[in-house]
């Protein structure tokens, strides 16, 4: 029998690397989409399938997740086997800017799904799969971070999402639904938003390398991640919804590093070596050697400032997870490296780039975006 999945976030880097994953497996795959007044599927356009084509794989719909009437539509209309709820206003600092939405959508959406599967008498066939975040466990209490650490939220997103993951666990206990929470650790790729920290720097480092673009800001250079790949952690959300059981499950890689480290790791992918000058909120990096000749930029520029715009007024300054239960009861590591994966992301951008390295060639202006 076909399954048939229903995915909201469908849009995102999670979205589209799980819809490629499903549908690889012979699954029939819904996904929702905002209406926006711009195209907002660039990340699914190969995927998409014309509306006239009979006997679709790869359907979207229109919706939200702070509109519950839309949901309950939409869920009884594609009666899925399994729901992953990725959809989210997933960018933390943001979340300080806009907290209600945000409690709204990243946390009261998951209610809204468990809510649909339960009043369309779904709880025995959907299986739900919420996005839950390192970021709960917050201001550091344990580490490694495991499933059992306890949870100590520091933006409203996070305390959104604990909302959620408490909200899935209630579901399964009270209900006897098949639900379960990804503990996720962060996860980068090529189709990551332009404004997390690793796709800012590979992106400013692809542009700076082309001539396209001075310097970078950021934000906290002492932050550790433990940064994995979308691609293996979407594998690891699949094969929750597999198990005999429903469980919550950490996928994480075991690894952490600075922020700086990642800037320095994506310069040198361009040939470039750092010397950051002292720590802390006034630090200026400046380019030590440049190892490549036709380098635009001469040895000494300064290519990366601290703008403190980018702190956080809570900050998560440790994360560093534990994914052994997940190895052990599910199978799951991960395969890609952090080297591996940035130096992906640093020629990604790079190609990305080419197009306006021409323009900017013939005499063209080309748009700044340096969020
Ligand atoms: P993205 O920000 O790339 O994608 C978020 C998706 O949610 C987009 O498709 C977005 O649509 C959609 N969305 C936003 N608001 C709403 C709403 N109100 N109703 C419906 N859809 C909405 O996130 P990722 O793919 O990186 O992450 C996927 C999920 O996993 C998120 O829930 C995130 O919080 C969580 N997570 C992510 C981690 C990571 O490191 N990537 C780690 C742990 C958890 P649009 O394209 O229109 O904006
Ligand atoms: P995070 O990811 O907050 O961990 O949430 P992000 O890449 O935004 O920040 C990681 C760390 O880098 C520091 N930082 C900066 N961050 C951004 N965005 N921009 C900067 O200029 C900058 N400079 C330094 C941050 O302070 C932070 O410490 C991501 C999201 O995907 C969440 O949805 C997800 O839940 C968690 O990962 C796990």
């Amino acid at each position: 029998m076909q399954k048939i999945a229903l995915i909201t976030g469908i849009t995102g880097q999670d979205g589209t690397y799980l819809a490629e994953l499903l549908l690889n497996k012979g699954y029939e795959v819904h996904g929702i989409k905002r209406r926006s007044s711009l195209f907002n599927t660039d990340r699914i356009d190969h995927l998409y399938q014309d509306p006239h084509v009979s006997d679709r794989k790869f359907v979207l719909h229109y919706g939200d997740l702070t509109d519950s009437t839309n949901m309950v539509r939409i869920v009884q209309e594609v009666q899925p086997d399994e729901i992953y709820n990725l959809g989210a206003m997933s960018h933390v600092k943001v979340s300080f800017d806009m907290p209600e939405y945000v409690a709204d959508a990243d946390g009261i959406g998951a209610l809204r799904i468990l809510e649909a599967i339960r009043l369309l008498g779904l709880t025995k066939k959907t299986k739900f799969y919420q996005a839950s975040t390192s970021e709960l466990y917050g201001l550091v209490q344990e580490v490694p971070q495991s499933e059992t650490t306890p949870f100590y939220p520091r933006s409203p997103y996070a305390v959104a999402k604990m909302y959620a993951y408490w909200i899935t666990v209630n579901y399964r206990e009270a209900y006897g639904m098949y639900a379960c929470n990804g503990i996720l650790f962060n996860h980068e790729s090529p189709l990551r938003g332009e404004t997390f920290v690793t796709r800012k720097i590979t992106r400013a480092v692809a542009k700076i390398s082309m001539g396209l673009q001075d310097m970078v800001y950021l934000g906290n250079l002492d932050a550790q991640r433990d940064w994995g790949h979308a691609k293996d952690y979407v594998e690891g959300m699949w094969r929750m919804l597999q198990q005999d059981e429903p469980e919550d499950f950490v996928l994480a890689t075991g690894k952490t590093t600075r922020v700086r480290d990642f800037v320095k790791m994506s310069f040198r992918e361009v040939g470039v070596e750092l010397a950051f000058e002292g720590e802390g909120a006034a630090e200026v990096g400046k380019i030590a050697s440049v190892k490549n000749d036709d380098f635009p930029l001469p040895v000494g520029a300064t290519v990366v400032a601290v703008d403190e715009r980018y702190f956080r007024p809570t900050e998560v300054e440790l994360l560093l997870g534990d994914p052994s239960k997940a190895f052990e009861k599910m199978g799951w590591k991960h395969e890609y490296d952090l080297s591996t994966m940035c130096a992906e992301m640093v020629q990604a951008d790079i190609e990305l780039f080419r197009r306006d390295q021409v323009l900017k060639r013939e005499g063209f202006a080309v748009k700044a975006q340096h969020e």
